[in-house]
């Protein structure tokens, strides 16, 4: 494998994913890109073009975990044998970034939602759908998978400019300093700026409630309406129109995956996600007198002296206390999975 060609490159290969598979792909074998994922069925793109394809068993047998079969935005290494119906995926290489989630029901399991973004576009519409609660777990899931947020308020042709100013307002207050742009599908008033941000060669991810117009989005950027999408009900629930996940690339060069709404939202872990979006509770807990301080009643808590003083959201800290409990909730029904396995 020599250099990167222009056509894995277009389709955001680099020298960190060639360096890897060199390491991982047979000779014989070709780098693809997974371009689309409906319900077990795989288009893999490579210089040769879209194949549909399979993994092989022998991979299959290898991975335990869901997480580690290929998603849409996976590098995988694959052969194509003229004879056989479906390539097959051989190999996925490893992930520079990536969006998982807890799926949905009272499980813990993990469940890939992308991989290999550059940034998240975290969508939710002015109307009916909008909720800073929400939009601090899409957060938190990109600090895990280290993509970069930029949030997306969808519909402001529904509610007035003050309405908006005044969502806006609200994340500010949360401390959320992610870029948020203002979007209008109907009007078109945001498109330019979306436009603009995205980059050639880059990838780029839409995630959010069903039905706040994320489909109606890439329409407009590829300006045609191949994709599907539906009118939502009254109560601006929507109906789950988009069932598979789809990379795009634009003309402009930008690559864009379209996902199904989410239903639920699990946080998977205490861990450097969870810190980094409430870093100003975990700095104050650092300076609590006892190290093991649940902030609750204790003497000498710093966290709940902030709060007295006004430093300190009493909202912000409850969300945050919210989120702590969900996510350790998941972390022992994950270990706890686990011992149950091996017991087998
Ligand atoms: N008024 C208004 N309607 C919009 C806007 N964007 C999308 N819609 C409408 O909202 C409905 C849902 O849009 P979709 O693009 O299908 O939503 P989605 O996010 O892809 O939904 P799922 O595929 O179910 O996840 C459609 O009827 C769109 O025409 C907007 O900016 N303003
Ligand atoms: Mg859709
Ligand atoms: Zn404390």
């Amino acid at each position: 494998m020599g250099s990167i060609s222009m056509e894995l490159k277009e389709l955001g290969m680099d020298s960190w994913f060639k360096d890897h598979a060199r390491e991982s792909c047979a000779a014989e074998q070709r780098i693809a890109r997974v371009m689309v994922v409906d319900r077990g069925q795989y288009t893999v793109r490579s210089e040769h073009g879209d194949v549909p394809a399979k993994a092989t068993r022998k991979f299959m047998k290898a991975t335990t975990s869901s997480i580690d079969m290929a998603c849409v935005g996976d590098w995988v290494c694959m052969d194509n044998q003229d004879s056989q119906e479906y390539a097959s995926i051989h190999t996925v290489l490893p992930r520079k970034s990536f969006l998982r989630r807890k799926s949905a029901g009272k499980s813990a399991k993990l469940q890939m939602i992308a991989a290999n973004i550059d940034v998240i576009f975290i969508v939710q519409s002015c109307h009916y759908d909008f909720n800073v609660s929400r939009l601090e777990r899409y957060l938190v899931m990109a600090t895990e998978g280290h993509v970069e947020p930029v949030i997306i308020l969808t519909k402001t042709d529904l509610v007035s400019t003050d309405a908006l100013q005044q969502l806006i307002t609200e994340i500010h207050d949360e401390g959320i300093t992610a870029r948020i742009i203002a979007l209008s599908n109907v009007t078109g008033a945001g498109l330019n700026q979306v436009k603009e941000s995205m980059e050639a060669g880059k990838t780029y991810c839409l995630v959010g409630s069903s039905g706040v117009g994320k489909s109606t989005l890439i329409n407009q950027l590829r300006g045609d309406d191949t994709l599907r999408t539906q009118t939502v009900s009254a109560s601006g629930e929507g109906r789950h129109t988009t069932v598979r996940r789809q990379l795009f690339v634009l003309e402009q060069g930008a690559l864009l995956i379209d996902t199904p709404g989410m239903r639920e939202l699990g946080i998977l872990a205490v861990n450097d996600g969870m810190t980094d979006n409430f870093d100003d509770i975990h700095d104050l807990a650092l300076q609590c007198r006892f190290s093991n301080c649940g902030h609750d009643n204790e003497r000498g808590c710093a966290v709940l002296f902030a709060i007295k003083e006004g430093a300190l959201q009493l909202e912000r800290y409850q969300n945050y206390v919210k989120l702590k409990t969900e996510s350790e909730r998941n972390k022992h029904l994950n270990s706890h999975k686990g011992k149950k396995n091996r017991s087998f």
